[in-house]
């Protein structure tokens, strides 16, 4: 017997069927997908043209649609507009970066960044018109002050800063996927509560007239795959 008041209530549950596409059809398109996300690139060189925020607010939408644990959804995307604040968050990563790149990160780990001429400066930080700072929310705090938990989460971030990726690229625009190490810093900056974590720092904007990126090669399907 199901016990009636404790327990969540279940979902309703409802019909969901996606269009029937043919084998032709989804060779196609799988295709044309790939070829699509193989043009998506990390980008430092950000031009300062402003974006809409209905723009931001519609890849925030797009990100949001990721699946995550017991769908409870732990994340929080903070936006940044403001050049003050954007200075202030250039200036914290920075220091951090500078003691990063300094002494923090062993030489093999310099190594591996030297051929991508990555250092502690991050101007991009204060060109971007816009920066999203996703937050995994560790857990849900309840009017009490007790937790209730959430799960998987960072997977579940995991997939929405991806998915949020993909909507930027889509969009047009360009992005970097930007990990100050500590990033506690921007927990105090944007004042956020203690059941969130810094998780990633996107720039977002349109690419430099003369942005370049490293002319890289992505792992061929043998390379990442193993069938069974
Ligand atoms: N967080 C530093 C260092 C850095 C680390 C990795 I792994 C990269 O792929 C790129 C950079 C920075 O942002 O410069």
């Amino acid at each position: 017997m199901p016990s009636e008041s404790s327990a969540t209530p279940s979902y309703r549950f409802q019909p969901y069927q996606r269009p029937n596409v043919s084998e032709t059809e989804l060779l196609h398109r799988s295709e044309a997908y790939y070829q699509h996300l193989d043009q998506r690139r990390s980008v430092r060189d950000f031009s300062d043209r402003p974006v809409p925020r209905a723009v931001i607010e519609n890849l925030l939408r797009a990100a949001g649609t990721a699946p995550s644990g017991a769908h409870k959804q732990p994340w929080t995307f903070c936006v940044i507009q403001d050049p003050a604040l954007k200075h202030q968050i250039r200036v914290a990563a920075e220091q951090e970066e500078a003691e990063s790149y300094g002494h923090r990160m062993p030489p093999e780990w310099l190594e591996d960044l030297a051929p991508l001429g990555t250092d502690w400066r991050k101007p991009f930080l204060e060109i971007a018109p816009w920066l999203i700072v996703v937050f995994r929310r560790i857990y849900e705090p309840r009017p009490d002050g007790s937790q209730r938990n959430n799960y998987y989460v960072n997977e579940s971030v995991g997939l929405a800063a991806g998915f949020l990726l993909t909507a930027i690229h889509e969009a047009g625009l360009v992005a970097l996927t930007h990990t100050p190490s500590p990033m506690n810093f921007l927990t105090k900056l944007l004042d956020r509560p203690k059941n969130e974590r810094p998780f990633l720092l996107i720039p977002v904007g349109y690419p430099a007239p003369d942005a370049r990126v490293p002319d890289i090669k992505r792992k061929q399907l043998e390379d990442i795959s193993a069938w069974y």
